[in-house]
């Protein structure tokens, strides 16, 4: 490296989580979950700046080479979705007791974390056995699930990976929600709203890789220093401008949304929003990487419901929710178009629901408009 980049003195991620567990002592059962949640990003990073060199791409194949069937989003899995999928169950799995269970948006539905350990056949880092603190016990039905863990995960481990075929960024997303006291952990477990998020946070696979994690008292952000494999504290107490100039839709579907994002985007292209600064339209087509771009410079990120969505793409536990504690904690909006995103209960695992996020003032006016035009 040319002698005038200095390196900048920046507290690692572990140093940070250390002393945050510290102030907050209720926190530190999610210490060595976020540590391996780190890991894994710096594993899916590899294999995201490997892909055009490494075999990841292509369909993936179950034991008999056969390709695997479609998934629950009608999908056929491929190799780099499950090789992702798996590294993120094993981090929060395999990295101490204290997650039961997780939910991902590439399996049919949420596994017990000791089906998951046995599934791939590996030890609990924490308790360095099969004899595991962590085993749980099934009651047979499948519908009950007793076990250890304070926490449930859920995640995205990939997402937007359709990027990746054109080296543009990728991202991982994922969330942690508290087990509830005292009732057995089941499907049902993960039906919670995202105002119980404990933490929510995001990996953006980019121009640099950034860890993005808020722990429910403001937002703070990450970069791996590729020398030293290390994310460094690089963004404290990140702060979304009160309103931003970019508006991030994929306005491919303009005749599709509903109308009131029309009228909203044709307000912002005429002049005649409430925000006094000329539009300018961003879309990658990450929900990772256009979040971002929103967080840090002011604006608005839209996933609309379209004609042929009634709820839109994103899915409300692994993208929409998490997403939005961190705009909320950042001190933006995510909302529906009608109401929060955190306040939306899921009735399954995989609802999808419409999704805008951003700046507080341009969710605001985007509110206004479907409160006048609906
Ligand atoms: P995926 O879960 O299949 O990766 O889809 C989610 C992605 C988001 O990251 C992104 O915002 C959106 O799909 C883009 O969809 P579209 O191509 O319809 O604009």
């Amino acid at each position: 490296l040319p002698k005038q980049l200095k390196k900048k003195a920046l507290t690692t991620f572990p140093r940070y989580l250390e002393i945050e567990c510290w102030k907050r002592p209720e926190l530190r059962g999610l210490e060595p979950v976020l540590q391996a949640v780190a890991e894994a990003c710096k594993q899916i990073n590899r294999i995201v700046q490997r892909a055009q060199t490494d075999d990841v791409y292509g369909v993936a194949v179950d034991s008999t080479g056969k390709p695997l069937e479609e998934n629950v989003q009608g999908e056929v899995q491929q190799k780099l979705d499950v090789l992702c999928n798996t590294i993120m169950m094993q981090a929060f799995c395999g990295s101490s007791c204290n997650i039961h269970s997780v939910a991902s948006e590439e399996e049919d539905e949420p596994r017990c974390c000791a089906d998951v350990m046995v599934r791939f056949s590996q030890m609990c880092n924490a308790c360095s056995s099969w004899n595991l603190t962590c085993y749980s016990l099934h009651d047979g039905k499948n519908d009950s699930v007793f076990g250890q863990g304070e926490y449930i995960a859920v995640f995205d481990p990939i997402d937007g990976s359709k990027n990746i075929d054109a080296s543009l960024p990728v991202g991982s997303i994922f969330g942690i929600y508290r087990t509830q006291p005292g009732k057995p952990v089941n499907a049902e477990s993960f039906l919670q709203d995202g105002n119980s998020l404990v933490a929510a946070g995001y990996c953006l696979y980019s121009a640099t890789t950034i860890l993005v994690l808020t722990l429910g008292s403001g937002v703070d952000g990450f970069t791996l220093d590729p020398d030293v494999s290390r994310f460094l504290h690089t963004h404290q107490d990140i702060r979304v401008p009160s309103n931003g100039a970019i508006y991030s839709f994929n306005e491919a579907n303009y005749n599709d949304f509903d109308e009131p994002v029309q009228k909203y985007l044709s307000a912002l292209k005429h002049g005649s929003s409430s925000i006094k600064k000329r539009s300018t339209a961003r879309y990658i087509g990450s929900m990772v990487a256009d979040v971002h771009n929103v967080l840090i410079n002011g604006g608005i990120y839209g996933y609309p419901r379209t004609l042929g969505n009634k709820e839109g793409k994103l899915r409300l536990l692994y993208e929409s929710a998490p997403m939005a504690m961190i705009m909320e904690q950042a001190g933006g909006a995510g909302s529906t178009g009608s109401r929060r995103i955190l306040d939306v209960k899921p009735k399954e695992t995989h609802q999808r629901v419409p999704t805008f996020l951003g700046s507080i003032e341009n969710v605001f006016e985007l509110d206004q408009f479907y409160k006048y035009y609906s």
